[in-house]
């Protein structure tokens, strides 16, 4: 292994250790309900943020020590990032990586030339997975950086940037089913618009289906078997992305005919920027039958920027977590690390600092929600609530058989209505209780 970070590799050592470089709750071997920690949570880590980001803010240039990286886009400097990255995937414990195309290879003068250096660094992606036992989560292109996407990919103007886009997404896809990628990424970050007065939605939406449609085709023709998903965001960078909310992203695919073929990537802080809580956008997306992965990120209370705050929130992981557990666990996702570091914390080893708080946040999580599961007050609370619908009434209602003539019958029949408490506070107290044991 490489020696880039002088640390060794991060053990579990429980509540107790004062040890900074371990972990106080993770456990990869630990069981919980007859999975281990390691089964159940599928962390990733995100290359974009490990390796290429500068930690940079609009009003400051970036702060990050990253002695091994030249600044160039030389292929040699980017296969030493490689390198990096399998030894801090190694000494952290995290079995899963995800990438953009743009983080790993640079772009070249001509589309033949960047295929051809991104053939090589996938070269070295393999032999780095295969020797430390890693896998890639998911892979994904980068349609968002560079200026010829200034209006769009997908849903650009012109189709000269359209068919880049493509071929740039069909050499990303051949590198993903190369490197054995459970699943592909499509988040859409300039895939909207920024004013309506200069945008054609109509064509644009149904330009963005095309390619989605194309996609699918290209997957079955080089019989690649992992899992598309859509990555919900509102905006930022566009004022309105068409990819808004889990709600937005189901009426999408449904509407283009897609359903079957794509499961939604939910990331914290998009959910909040969309004034929505991830746990609601989980329901959603669960209840159809869509809830893949998630980007494991948090964001500030009010701000409205994209912090990608790692996750430190015990209600936040509780939450999200039973949902998964709820789900019946990860099958092809997992959770990724898609959060960056403060630009205050730009030492090597605060990327050792942040992934262990955002690994130990989520095994609590884990565990609590777990928990609350077993002690069941809350599900028996909520299957009481509505009880009433168990009788033939609600039966009937629920089976699409019955009328507004015959509710107006039972109305006329039943005595008034008279509501039970919701408890709210109860119930809250009841997960505070849990947390807390
Ligand atoms: C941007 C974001 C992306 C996607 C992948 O907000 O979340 O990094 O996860 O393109
Ligand atoms: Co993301």
């Amino acid at each position: 292994m490489a020696n880039y970070f002088p640390v060794s590799a991060v053990r579990f050592e429980g509540a107790k250790s004062r040890n900074p470089l371990s972990f106080k709750v993770y456990n990869p071997e630990e069981l919980v309900e007859g999975k281990t920690m390691r089964e159940h949570l599928r962390f990733a880590a995100a290359y974009w943020h490990c390796m290429r980001n500068p930690l940079a803010d609009p009003f400051g240039a970036g702060t990050a020590i990253m002695p091994w990286d030249d600044g160039t886009d030389s292929t040699g400097n980017a296969l030493r990032r490689v390198d990096v990255f399998f030894e801090f995937l190694e000494k952290i414990g995290i079995d899963f990586y995800c990438f953009h195309d743009r983080d790993v290879s640079p772009e070249r003068a001509t589309i033949r030339e960047t295929e051809a250096t991104f053939d090589e660094i996938a070269a070295r992606l393999k032999e780095r997975q295969t020797a430390g036992g890693k896998k890639l989560l998911w892979g994904t292109a980068c349609l968002f950086s560079h200026p010829r996407y200034a209006q769009g990919a997908a849903t650009s103007p012109d189709v000269n940037v359209y068919a880049f886009g493509a071929a740039q997404v069909k050499k990303a896809m051949d590198v993903t089913h190369a490197l054995g990628g459970e699943g592909y990424v499509f988040w859409g970050g300039r895939e909207g618009y920024n004013t309506l007065i200069n945008t054609d939605l109509k064509r644009e939406r149904d330009h963005l289906g095309a390619f989605l449609h194309m996609a699918v085709d290209y997957k079955k023709k080089i019989g690649f078997t992992g899992q598309f998903y859509i990555e919900p965001k509102p905006q930022e960078p566009t004022t309105h992305q068409y990819d808004s909310d889990s709600a937005a992203c189901l009426n999408f695919l449904r509407e283009f005919g897609l359903l079957n073929h794509f499961k939604l990537n939910l990331e914290t802080n998009h959910a909040t920027l969309a004034g929505k809580t991830m746990v609601h956008e989980m329901r959603v997306s669960r209840h159809a039958g869509a809830l893949g992965s998630i980007d494991a990120n948090q964001g500030t209370f009010g701000c409205g920027w994209d912090t990608d705050e790692f996750p430190s929130d015990l209600y936040l992981t509780t939450g999200i977590m039973l949902e998964i557990l709820e789900m019946g666990g990860f099958t092809t996702g997992g959770l990724n690390f898609d959060a960056k570091r403060r630009r205050e914390s730009f030492e090597p080893v605060d990327l050792f600092h942040s992934h262990i708080m955002g690994m130990d946040a989520f095994a609590r999580g884990l565990k609590v929600a777990a928990a609350l599961r077993a002690d069941g007050r809350i599900a028996e609370f909520v299957r009481e609530r509505y009880a009433s619908w168990d009788g033939n009434l609600g039966r009937k209602i629920e089976s699409g058989k019955s009328s507004f003539d015959e509710l107006h019958a039972a109305a006329l029949a039943a005595p008034d209505p008279t509501l039970r408490s919701g408890r709210q506070e109860l119930l809250e107290g009841i997960v505070n209780q849990v947390l807390c044991q």
